[in-house]
């Protein structure tokens, strides 16, 4: 997860001289961010390098990053769902299925390339909310108080993120992950009704139309691990750092796991990166389906050398084992 993010010198270059949405906008500098991250750390798979909020412009909102996304507007009512553009992402976001294409033309066949979307309630969350927010009131207090223009918003943002979906895959993606970073901070009743359920939609809607593996992340949903695994549907669900990962997997029998190294544990001497990753290794031995990565995005100032030393464990624990 952000594999070019914040962390790169190569992409602290590219940042020196366009701004993060200009590098979004321009498919080879798109490309070359993912490729310089790829190139560095040499993992199996590859994320296409965009955010979640790109698709509001599809929608007809202005959009800024500072460094986090800010809208024109918030989308708060039922006008203001009224007034949103149908998107057509093919078209309106033709940048991101070139910057797919060039990527994977770069990238080697053996590595597969990852495409995503926010999934329906976070990106509504960040609608509602116009930037993001310690405590998510304006998002909340829609949800609550004016329920039937939220899921009218929340209908939108499946429209929309199906469609960019299906066009990333149709554009050479092999993968497709939802991110639901906001989906943890609902009460279980609306985690099911409103977050759970517009993911599964949105996962049935891809199904129907391609055959490609579809993750989702959602974080501190731990206690309802099972509800998430069986209203989604995901083949893969991502699992943050703050579960013991062998008990989460014994309780998603029928699904693989992806995850879930503290991503803070990057911070440490090399050593313990070392150490914490052979832990995971170890406790997830003999269980099919797992794939290694980080319980949440690298960090910005995260030191490059430690996410390399990751990759490298895995692979010497490998050979060791064949
Ligand atoms: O390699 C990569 O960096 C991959 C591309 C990527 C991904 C997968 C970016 C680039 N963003 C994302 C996902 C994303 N964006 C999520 C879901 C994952 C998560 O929970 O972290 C979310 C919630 C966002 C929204 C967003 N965009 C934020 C978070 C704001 C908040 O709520 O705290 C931020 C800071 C951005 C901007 C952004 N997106 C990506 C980058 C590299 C940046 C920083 C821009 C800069 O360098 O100035």
């Amino acid at each position: 997860m952000r594999q070019a993010g914040r962390y790169m010198p190569e992409y602290q270059a590219l940042k020196a001289q366009y701004s993060f949405l200009e590098i979004c906008r321009k498919p080879e500098i798109a490309a070359k961010a993912t490729m310089d991250a790829f190139n560095y750390l040499r993992p199996d798979a590859a994320i296409i390098f965009s955010d979640i909020m790109i698709p509001a412009l599809a929608m007809g909102l202005e959009l800024d990053f500072a460094p986090g996304p800010k809208l024109n507007r918030a989308i708060q009512t039922h006008d203001d769902v009224v007034s949103l553009k149908r998107p057509e992402p093919a078209k309106d976001l033709d940048f991101v299925m070139n910057a797919i294409q060039l990527t994977r033309a770069q990238l080697p066949s053996s590595a597969s390339l990852i495409g995503f979307v926010g999934a329906p309630l976070t990106l509504a969350a960040y609608l509602a909310e116009g930037a993001p927010s310690k405590n998510w009131v304006g998002f909340k207090e829609t949800l609550y108080d004016r329920q039937s223009a939220f899921e009218a918003l929340l209908e939108r943002c499946v429209e929309a993120v199906t469609k960019h979906a299906l066009a990333q895959v149709e554009a050479g993606c092999d993968a497709i992950q939802l991110f639901d970073t906001n989906a943890g901070m609902l009460h279980p009743l609306e985690l099911e009704r409103f977050a759970l359920a517009s993911a599964g939609d949105v996962i049935a809607a891809l199904r129907e139309k391609v055959d490609v593996p579809i993750i989702y992340f959602a974080r501190n949903v731990g206690a309802h691990l099972e509800t998430v695994g069986a209203r989604t549907k995901a083949d893969v669900l991502g699992i943050d750092w703050s579960l013991q990962m062998r008990s989460a997997a014994d309780r998603l029998q029928s699904h693989a796991v992806m995850g879930n190294l503290d991503p803070t544990v990057l911070f440490a001497s090399e050593d313990v990166v070392e150490k914490r990753t052979l832990a995971l290794l170890e406790e997830m031995k003999g269980r099919p389906g797992h794939i290694f990565n980080l319980g949440h995005g690298v960090l910005p100032k995260t030191p490059p050398p430690n996410a390399r030393k990751i990759i490298e464990t895995i692979r010497s624990f490998h050979s060791v084992e064949e």
